[in-house]
């Protein structure tokens, strides 16, 4: 059984059927709401059990696959583990079958943009990869090719029933509150993103931040060769100065000008280290790293630059769905910022914003499920606005920047209240501000 049909669902669906698997795949949302994908999935013999989650489905399953949406608590997950059905995740699945070595990176942010920059470099070095996982692609997908590698962005959602999946290389990028409202608490968040170690063995290698203390504390648990990165000096690992990072091996140094690369903010700047990290784990030539960070513009939808009407500065941060990423991004700037936030409540403290909004938020707008309880939160730090919705926040936006400011969509929460992802977020944002 395939839990939950959208993009990780039809593709594991796809691949079982294929492997001469009898397929059911069942989904809470109704027939209609499901047409798109039942289409996509015509040619292919499976059955659907739709709109319901009914105990009595499972009868005679010898394994299910829940997609990463779909949390622990769900009645056919919890029922199909007390009856001692296999449950794994896609990413297990697609790993057993992959046979390619792999590189996987995890984190509550930077996840995207350093699997991006490593990708680029495996891909610059001449090796045949793909680029996979929770950047929107599932792993499933790529089996059945040859690769040299494959270089995987996992979630915690992805790696709650994982067992024999085995990155050769697993980075571990930070870990701030996220994810709230799907575990019991922080530390659960966590757990799950350590079972990325969980099968490595002693000759593989784990790439981990020093100045992180939960994941800097991973490291005596760990099997696989640490290879670290961090600010402050180190004699072996990587780490950065204002002007460049540097790679120290045992018996050799290189260094990595930061001058031409375009991607700013610190957090970029521990991204990039931890794609060094990787790129020299595999033996990568530094000319080849250098020439990849420096081309590399950026991703969309992370702290995306849109336009600059009369001297105000619009940046598009749709993907800074939670309240770490909000306080990295607002670091990156100086200019006074107009920051528009909101959607739907994570669970995490959005007190942690306290400072960088004192320092540098001459207004904060606010939308979305979530808009009180951020004024609860924040609003007597700054001037602040609720609007009804994100393009009442970006004239509202407009009208109070002048010459200097930067306007920023950067929301700490989820979009699933008024859109249909970030993505979707993010669009209708650019359009907004391109329209103005
Ligand atoms: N569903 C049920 N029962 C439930 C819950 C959900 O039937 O109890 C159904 C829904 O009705 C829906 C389907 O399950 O039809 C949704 O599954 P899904 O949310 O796993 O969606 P996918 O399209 O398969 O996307 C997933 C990841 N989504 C999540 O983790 C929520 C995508 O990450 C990922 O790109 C994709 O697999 C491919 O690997 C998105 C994400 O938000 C970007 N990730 C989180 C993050 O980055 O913070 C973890």
């Amino acid at each position: 059984m395939v839990l939950g049909l959208a993009r990780t669902g039809s593709e594991t669906a796809r691949f079982l059927a294929r492997q001469g698997a009898e397929v059911l795949v069942s989904d809470c949302r109704s027939e209609a709401e499901l047409q798109r994908e039942r289409e996509s999935l015509c040619e292919i013999p499976v059955r659907f059990l739709l709109g319901g989650e009914e105990t009595a489905w499972l009868e005679g399953l010898d394994l299910l696959v829940p997609s990463p949406g779909v949390p622990a608590e769900n009645p056919l997950l919890r029922e199909a583990r007390n009856r001692g059905i296999q449950v794994v995740s896609e990413i297990e699945l697609a790993y057993r079958f992959l046979g390619a070595p792999l590189v996987a990176i995890t984190g509550t942010n930077g996840k995207s943009t350093t699997t991006t920059l490593i990708g680029g470099i495996l891909k610059a070095k001449g090796l045949k990869i793909f680029v996979g996982g929770n950047i929107g692609a599932p792993l499933i997908g790529f089996v059945g090719d040859r690769w040299d590698w494959g270089v995987v962005e996992v979630s915690s959602f992805q790696l709650e029933w994982v067992e024999q999946f085995h990155p050769r290389v697993a980075v571990l990028l930070n870990l701030t509150e996220d994810h709230l409202d799907r575990y019991a608490d922080f530390a659960s968040y966590c757990e799950a993103k350590e079972r990325i170690f969980c099968a490595q063995a002693e000759e593989d290698v784990a790439v981990l931040n020093r100045d992180d203390p939960l994941v800097w504390a991973m490291r005596e648990r760990i099997r696989s060769r640490v290879v670290s990165f961090g600010w402050v000096e180190v004699e072996e690992g990587v780490y950065a100065t204002n002007r460049e990072i540097i790679w120290r091996g045992e018996h050799r140094e290189e260094s990595f000008p930061l001058s031409r690369v375009q991607i700013q903010g610190v957090h970029n700047v521990e991204n990039l280290m931890a794609a060094i990290a990787v790129g020299k784990a595999l033996a990568v030539p530094a000319r080849i790293i250098q020439q990849v960070i420096e081309e590399f513009p950026g991703l969309e939808h992370r702290l995306e630059f849109v336009r600059d009407k009369n001297g105000i500065r619009f940046y598009n941060d749709s993907k800074g769905t939670n309240v770490g990423a909000v306080v990295k991004s607002l670091a990156s700037f100086s200019a006074p910022i107009i920051l528009i936030a909101g959607g739907i409540d994570k669970g995490g403290e959005y007190r942690i914003l306290e400072g960088e909004i004192r320092r540098k938020v001459k207004k904060l707008i606010l939308f979305g499920a979530a808009k009180e309880k951020i004024r609860g939160a924040l609003g007597h730090l700054t001037e602040t606005v609720v609007v009804e919705n994100l393009a009442a926040a970006v004239q509202e936006a407009y009208r109070n920047a002048g010459r200097g400011d930067v306007v920023l969509l950067s929301p700490a929460c989820s979009s699933f209240d008024m859109f249909q992802n970030y993505a979707e977020r993010g669009k209708v944002f650019k359009t907004l501000v391109l329209s103005l």
